[in-house]
């Protein structure tokens, strides 16, 4: 092991109460959160290199720091959707110019899917422009799920919001992950959606934890919000019991026609932090470097990877707009001595 300098804060537990707990203290209460958000403001805080020191810490402890998963998205129903997300090409109340579908049949998903482990991805993750799926889908999403799984390829579906039966439906079909987002700070929330509320989202999380899915469940950086305000979305992921299994980090595609078209960029060293602060609050969960990776050059993705991201999405694209092209990728890994993690199936 490497000799490294004491860490200026130190690691909290899971649970604030269990530390009380180890410490004889009989007036432990058990509702303190794990992260305030005031301890991932601190985090977010600190000097650039203590800040991925602890990462790089906390990442090898866990995982090995040279893997990176391959995911495959795939846009199994495009457009048309009833929610107002101002990110979103697919939202029926905003202009963009984008050709919505209905879902695809089977086969089109098991080809591309077939496709994507061929490239080398190990992961396939499939993506409806819907508020929540209806339950004459079911038949076809669960067919999905069966089909590609026996592929050998982990499975991940993000339909909306689902109720607990839909979740188990889902589950019994063999289902490894479920994506729904918090997306950012409760309290900048309502200036991004306002057709769901996020206890609405909670719920659906909830939903998909009892029926035994690992879920999937992160949020989008780089909407106007404030440093505060990543420490508040941090917060919530990190202080869900037990934290999500899968963490996509995404930062913000600007299209054209959307409220947020003219957003400017976010700081690359400010989604460099947040990546960190994610990996050292959740520290065995898959860090997903999402959407964006198109305007970030090379250096900061190899930022990414050094401050705990081990995961991204692979093709040529990602829902409606583009993503790094594979070749690029392959590139990419092999100038940093860097390897795709083999994912064996779920038990
Ligand atoms: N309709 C479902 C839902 O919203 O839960 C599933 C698909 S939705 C497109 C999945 C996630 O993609 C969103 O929660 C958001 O975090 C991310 N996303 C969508 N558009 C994006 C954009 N323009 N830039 C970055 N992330 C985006
Ligand atoms: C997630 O957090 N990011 C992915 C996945 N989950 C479904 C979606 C990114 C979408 C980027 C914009 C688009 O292509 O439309
Ligand atoms: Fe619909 Fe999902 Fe886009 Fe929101 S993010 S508008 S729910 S497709």
């Amino acid at each position: 092991m490497s000799t490294v300098p004491p860490s200026p804060i130190v690691v909290r537990p899971r649970s604030a109460a269990l530390a009380h707990t180890a410490a004889g203290d009989a007036r432990a209460r058990p509702t303190a959160p794990a992260w305030p958000v005031a301890a991932v403001q601190a985090l977010l805080d600190l000097p650039f290199p203590d800040l991925l020191l602890r990462a790089q810490q906390v990442h090898r402890e866990h995982f090995d720091p040279n893997a990176i998963q391959l995911s495959t998205l795939l846009s199994i129903k495009t457009g048309g959707c009833s929610e107002d997300c101002a990110y979103c090409s697919q939202s029926s109340h905003h202009g963009a110019d984008l050709k919505a579908s209905k879902l695809l049949e089977v086969e089109e998903v098991v080809e591309a899917a077939r496709a994507a482990k061929q490239a080398g991805a190990g992961r396939f993750c499939m993506g409806a422009a819907w508020r929540s799926p209806q339950e004459r889908h079911f038949a076809a999403l669960t067919q999905m799920v069966r089909e590609v799984k026996a592929l050998g390829l982990e499975t991940c579906m993000t339909l909306g919001m689902l109720e607990p039966a839909q979740a188990q439906a889902l589950k019994d079909a063999g289902l490894d992950y479920y994506n729904h987002n918090l997306d950012t700070d409760p309290e900048y929330y309502g200036r991004i959606i306002t057709t769901r509320v996020y206890q609405d989202r909670l719920d659906t999380l909830r939903n998909v934890r009892d029926a035994g899915i690992k879920v999937c469940c992160g949020g989008i950086l780089g909407m106007g919000e404030s440093r505060r305000h990543r420490a508040g979305l941090i917060a919530q992921l990190a202080n869900l019991d037990p934290y999500p299994e899968s963490v996509p980090i995404n930062q913000l595609v600007p299209i054209e026609g959307t409220p947020l078209a003219n957003t400017p960029p976010l700081d690359p060293i400010e989604f460099i932090r947040t990546i960190a602060v994610a990996r050292i609050t959740m520290p065995r969960a898959m860090v997903r470097l999402s959407a964006g990776r198109e305007q970030m050059g090379d250096a900061a993705q190899a930022l990414a990877f050094l401050a705990g991201a081990n995961s991204i999405f692979y093709g040529d694209r990602l829902l409606t707009t583009g993503n790094a092209q594979t070749q690029h990728d392959r590139d990419l890994l092999e100038r940093l001595g860097m390897h795709a993690e083999d994912v064996s199936p779920q038990a």
